[in-house]
């Protein structure tokens, strides 16, 4: 297990036991709930499942690199590069992907790579049966929207049917127009501003919509994307690339929770990390709100702070850090909270506790859920919009006041 997960497992279990003694019966269903969710989206995160269908050189290689922007997968010029049916791991140095290449079928040359000889159908209906893949890229290139590409589609559709099948599973499809960089005008380079251009990629879009709808329905989007970039020993040559970010967006909406922080990690578009950020941050605050309710004495100090540094924790993955306590620790008290103190009230509360069950200061459940909201979103600035550390003091400093406001009660704080 990753150390982060290690981290946070310790944390909510530590808390857990805690707010299991704290709270009484009927609310801790509640808790227990919100609690979980947390859990889920960061300690069950996993690598996203994706099988990419398209023909031979569509650019299914290209738009695994252009999402890592990395060299983690071969590219064939001429040759077909990529073995059918298997499940590759591409990993980058923030987290990996599985990949389904289901290389074009009825094609005419072996690929480069070794593949089974077995019909390729075959060896795609092995792959599907043994992992469920979260979602489906539909590839086709600019260029061949309007060609026949109905076996390509009949093969999407066996996919589809073949993963409902065996995992009852109907897997979302998101259709790709790939490589319109060459589509006319050529020399107009990303980002694409030119009328024709513009008009000429629309066209593409809607094309390959069209041929998708009936098997994937109406609703299915089909984002276009240039995924060209040439690799040195290593380092980015050349980058095309374009509209990649917005594919990652929507595909990340269509994965399951656990594997969308990994896409999110990964691919480093910041608008998918800064709604994963709110995902963890409205768990923990509703977490954080339900624990506050509780007329609990001192004792809510080091639970809450349990609660706020899984938070932070999850919230740096996202960002691609992997934070530990002492971090989360050196954050919270930039931030001017009192991360010491609150860690080593813990001994002290459970005595408190036993001994005066209802006395002491109470934190409310609104003040609990503000305080955890403002500093989810100072994290954010600082983990994911790299703000620097002064500006982030600030954020959290407003967002503490905005939270303050919008409260019902006021509250008294230890
Ligand atoms: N101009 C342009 N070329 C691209 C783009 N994406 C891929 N290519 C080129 O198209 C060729 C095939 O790309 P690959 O990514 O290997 O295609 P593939 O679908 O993985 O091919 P197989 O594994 O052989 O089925 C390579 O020469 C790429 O450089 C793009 O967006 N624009
Ligand atoms: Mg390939």
């Amino acid at each position: 297990m990753e150390d982060y997960k290690i981290e946070v497992r310790e944390l909510i279990g530590r808390y857990r036991e805690k707010i299991w003694f704290l709270i009484p019966g009927p609310d801790r269903a509640r808790v227990g709930k919100e609690l979980k969710e947390l859990e889920e989206l960061i300690m069950e995160a996993r690598a996203p499942r994706i099988a990419v269908v398209g023909r031979r050189g569509a650019g299914k290689s290209s738009l695994i690199n252009a999402i890592f922007n990395a060299e983690v997968a071969a590219v064939g010029a001429v040759k077909s590069t990529t073995g059918r049916g298997r499940w590759y791991e591409y990993a980058g140095e923030r987290g990996k992907l599985e990949i389904l290449d289901t290389r074009g079928l009825g094609e005419g040359s072996a690929p480069a790579e070794e593949s089974d000889t077995a019909s390729a159908l075959g060896e795609i209906a092995a792959a599907v049966s043994s992992k469920c893949p979260d979602a489906i890229l539909f590839l086709c290139k600019a260029k061949e929207v309007d060609a026949r590409i109905d076996e390509d589609l009949k093969n999407l559709g066996d996919i589809l049917k073949l993963i409902e099948k065996t995992h009852g599973y109907r897997a979302p499809v998101v259709g790709v127009v790939t490589q319109v960089d060459e589509l006319d005008p050529v020399e107009v380079l990303p980002p694409y501003e030119d009328e024709t251009k513009l008009k000429n990629i629309e066209q593409a879009q809607e094309q390959l919509r069209e041929k998708l709808a009936p098997l994937a329905g109406e609703g299915v989007a089909v984002i276009p994307t240039s995924a060209y970039m040439r690799f040195e020993g290593g380092r980015v040559a050349a980058d095309r690339r374009w509209n990649i970010d917005a594919l990652v967006e929507y595909l990340t909406e269509k994965l399951p929770r656990s594997a969308q922080l990994e896409l999110a990690r990964i691919s480093r578009v910041k608008s998918v990390q800064r709604k994963l950020a709110q995902a963890i941050i409205a768990a923990a605050v509703a977490t954080a709100g339900a624990v506050g309710a509780q007329p609990i004495p001192v004792a809510d100090l080091p639970v809450l702070t349990g609660i706020q540094a899984s938070m932070i924790i999850g919230i740096g993955y996202v960002a691609g850090r992997r934070l530990d306590s002492k971090s989360v620790k050196e954050f919270m008290g930039a931030l001017g909270l009192n991360v010491g103190a609150a860690f080593a009230l813990r001994e002290m509360a459970r005595a408190l506790v036993k001994l005066f069950p209802v006395a002491g200061n109470v934190i409310s459940g609104t003040v609990a859920a503000g305080g955890t909201w403002a500093i989810g979103q100072a994290a954010t600035a600082y983990f994911v919009d790299e703000r620097k550390l002064k500006e982030v003091k600030k954020i959290y400093r407003q967002n503490k006041k905005k939270a303050k406001r919008n409260l019902p009660e006021e509250a008294v704080l230890p």
